[in-house]
């Protein structure tokens, strides 16, 4: 195993202002005390609550579909890391504010405020229809397992058009599954460890130059069904593995099955969910 990540270690401090979006939630929680030693100000935002603020940090309550108060969010910083959102497939209404609504609204804000970089999380159910058998890059198109894949899509698209537009450099993370550990046996092929996740936010924050990138965030496990060689410019380098996981996770679902598309493919489970309405 990799020596853990000591947080603020793998970049000298950078920014003045680094907002974070979705701060409540479970990646948030963690980024928030992981990010904070990289800037002056660490402003976090959510539509839940925050708990008391550290030193350095800066709570800013909104919901992403206010325009208004997404607008008054984004003055004054340097980058965004956006994991707010709605972030499992569900119903249409909530997807098309928070995913929709609010990812356009973010970026509106940006271009305003003449913010430089966004860090967006996108998803691996962007691409959750290709076979767990097919290795995918960033250029095959995206085949979204459900309305929250799309919402994902629909985010990948509007940064490239804020970059070739405004010169906004997005670097699109289509997370695999960040959790503490793999959960069960297709996470030994999605798995992020939270290290990895943090050094793949810091690569993306500081690469020299980013452009519009598509990167797939996982670990580096043995079985994977991403190709990141379009992105080597980030510089991300996983240290993390499932491999540790697997004689435990393969013991504990000795057998799949596979006349269950969940078994085929990369979207796993989340093809079954729906339709909500
Ligand atoms: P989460 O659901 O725990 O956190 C999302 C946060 O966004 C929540 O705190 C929620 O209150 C906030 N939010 C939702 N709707 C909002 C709105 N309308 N206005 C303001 N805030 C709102 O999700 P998690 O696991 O922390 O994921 C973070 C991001 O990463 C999400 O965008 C998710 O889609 C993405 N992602 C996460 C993966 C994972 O394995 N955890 C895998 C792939 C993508
Ligand atoms: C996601 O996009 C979700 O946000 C996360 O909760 C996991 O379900 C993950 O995908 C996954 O595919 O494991």
């Amino acid at each position: 195993m990799p020596a853990p990540v000591v947080p603020g270690s793998l970049t000298p401090l950078r920014f003045k202002c680094l907002l974070l979006t979705g701060a409540a939630g479970g990646l948030g929680r963690e980024l928030r005390r992981r990010l904070k030693p990289y800037c002056e100000t660490l402003r976090l935002s959510d539509l839940q609550d925050l708990g008391p603020a550290s030193d350095g940090e800066e709570l800013r309550p909104a919901r992403l579909e206010d325009a208004a108060a997404m607008r008054e969010l984004l003055a004054g910083v340097d980058a965004v890391v956006h994991l707010g959102g709605y972030s499992v497939e569900g119903p249409w209404e909530p997807i098309l504010q928070a995913n929709i609504i609010g990812t356009y609204n973010l970026y509106e804000a940006a271009r305003v405020h003449k913010v430089k970089r966004v860090v967006f999380a996108s998803s691996n159910h962007v691409t959750g229809f290709y076979r767990q058998d097919e290795v995918i890059d960033a250029r095959m198109p995206p085949r979204p397992d459900g309305l929250y894949g799309v919402s994902k899509a629909f985010g990948e698209n509007l940064s490239r058009m804020y970059f070739d537009r405004y010169g906004i450099e997005t670097v699109c993370l289509r997370i695999g599954s960040a959790f503490p550990e793999p959960t069960d046996r297709r996470m030994l092929a999605t798995w992020l460890s939270y290290d990895d996740l943090e050094r793949l936010v810091i690569a993306s924050l500081t690469a020299p130059v980013a452009g519009h990138t598509l990167i797939f965030g996982i670990s580096d496990n043995a079985t994977r069904w991403y190709d990141n060689r379009l992105a080597t410019h980030i510089g991300y380098r996983p240290q993390d593995s499932s491999d540790r996981f697997r004689p435990i996770k393969e013991a504990a679902q000795p057998e799949l099955d596979r006349d269950d598309p969940a078994t085929l493919f990369q979207g796993g489970a989340f093809i079954h969910l729906g339709p909500f309405e």
